[in-house]
């Protein structure tokens, strides 16, 4: 008996280029997402979780199709490298899949979420080079028209469909990943002062410093610079929530000092746009000054002195921003006109200075 057709073989160039698009979504998403700390940004884990799907469904239909060409990888580097692809991405979707559902990995500093970036990171040069060799663009004749979209759509439809029941499957289990933010992210030590998890970006690890040697400068494009003694930091409370993209997240009342106080006691100049806090190791990130207003400098968490992991004597409390903005052992808020662009390559190389 014939197969219906809406059952028959799927173009193969079609699916190759949906493959292209889907991947380039879900990296671009996996970039973003890394940025996205408000619950108005949801969407982007969303689309992320729901085109890893796709990308799942898509890579299978390829597999079962380009299998058989798989005894020839022993002889042909182009082959290698294209198992090699397939590997990768498939652990970077079973990573992302295994996440969700609540799983763990123990690699020392980074954990299952980090592996799942660096596996996604890795597809990219992988696929690159298999484009290369590879790439054929679809003709208009490989689209069948209404049929070709009617499946595409089922099948995104369907990846929507399987990420809702996800949730379900999760609450019913009761898997560490039903209680997931809507960043994926998992509850730490919450309201437990310093009983968090101490986390560096990439290997930033001062010396603990001395309160006695260190103060806060406040300068830049203000009327007048300040220089600030532990002792002369006012103690404003706000309560800010911690989102590290390692994958776990902690709510604490900060107690601090108000960036907004320092800048009102500074007077920044009209052109300034920027506010730039720097760490004793050269870590640093910046906010709009408007934002920056509503930030806080930080000597305590939850009436508890902060540990020096936890960047004593003074870390940046950025509500709504990534863990890796919430800059530790700050002693400089420099107030500019201009976004300072080094700090995109500071945070990775400040531990190495
Ligand atoms: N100076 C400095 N600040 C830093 C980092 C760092 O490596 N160096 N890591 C950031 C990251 S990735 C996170 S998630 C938070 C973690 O803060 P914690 O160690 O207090 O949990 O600090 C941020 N601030
Ligand atoms: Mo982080």
């Amino acid at each position: 008996m014939d197969r219906p057709t809406w059952l028959s073989a799927p173009n193969a160039r079609v699916v190759d280029a949906s493959l292209l698009i889907g991947v380039a979504f879900v990296v671009t998403t996996g970039v973003v997402s890394l940025y996205s700390g408000r619950p108005s940004r949801a969407w982007v884990f969303l689309t992320h979780g729901v085109g890893g799907l796709v990308v799942a469904a898509l890579v299978a239909l390829k597999l079962a199709r380009v299998r058989h060409r798989l005894r020839g990888a022993a002889e042909s580097g182009v082959v290698a490298l294209s198992v090699l692809l397939a590997v990768v991405t498939m652990a970077a979707l079973a990573s992302g899949v295994a996440w969700v559902f609540g799983a763990s990995v123990d690699l020392g500093p980074w954990g299952l979420l980090n592996l799942h970036i660096g596996l996604g990171l890795l597809v990219v040069p992988l696929l690159l080079a298999h484009l290369y060799w590879r790439f054929g663009l679809p003709s208009s004749a490989d689209f069948e028209g209404r049929r070709t979209a009617l499946r595409y759509t089922a099948l995104v439809v369907a990846g929507a469909a399987t990420y809702r029941l996800q949730g379900a499957a999760n609450a019913a289990l009761e898997t560490a990943g039903s209680e997931r933010r809507f960043t994926g992210s998992r509850e730490e030590g919450s309201d437990d002062g310093n009983g968090f998890p101490v986390t560096s970006w990439v290997a930033d690890d001062p010396a603990p410093l001395d309160r006695q040697a260190w103060s806060l400068s406040v300068d830049g494009s203000v009327e007048e610079s300040l220089d600030l003694d532990y002792d002369d930091l006012a103690r404003n409370e706000r309560r800010a929530l911690l989102d590290c993209t390692s994958g776990w997240y902690s709510e604490h009342d900060w107690q601090g000092v108000a960036v907004g106080e320092l800048l009102d006691a500074a007077g920044p100049e009209d052109d300034a746009e920027w506010v730039s806090f720097r760490s004793v190791t050269g870590y640093r990130w910046s906010l709009p000054i408007e934002e920056a207003r509503e930030a806080m400098l930080a000597t305590h968490a939850d009436g508890e002195e902060l540990s020096h992991g936890h960047g004593f004597p003074l870390r940046l409390v950025a509500p709504g921003r990534r863990g890796f903005q919430w800059v530790k052992w700050v002693e400089e808020v420099r107030v500019t006109r201009r976004r300072d662009h080094s700090e995109r390559l500071a945070i990775f190389v400040s531990g190495f200075r």
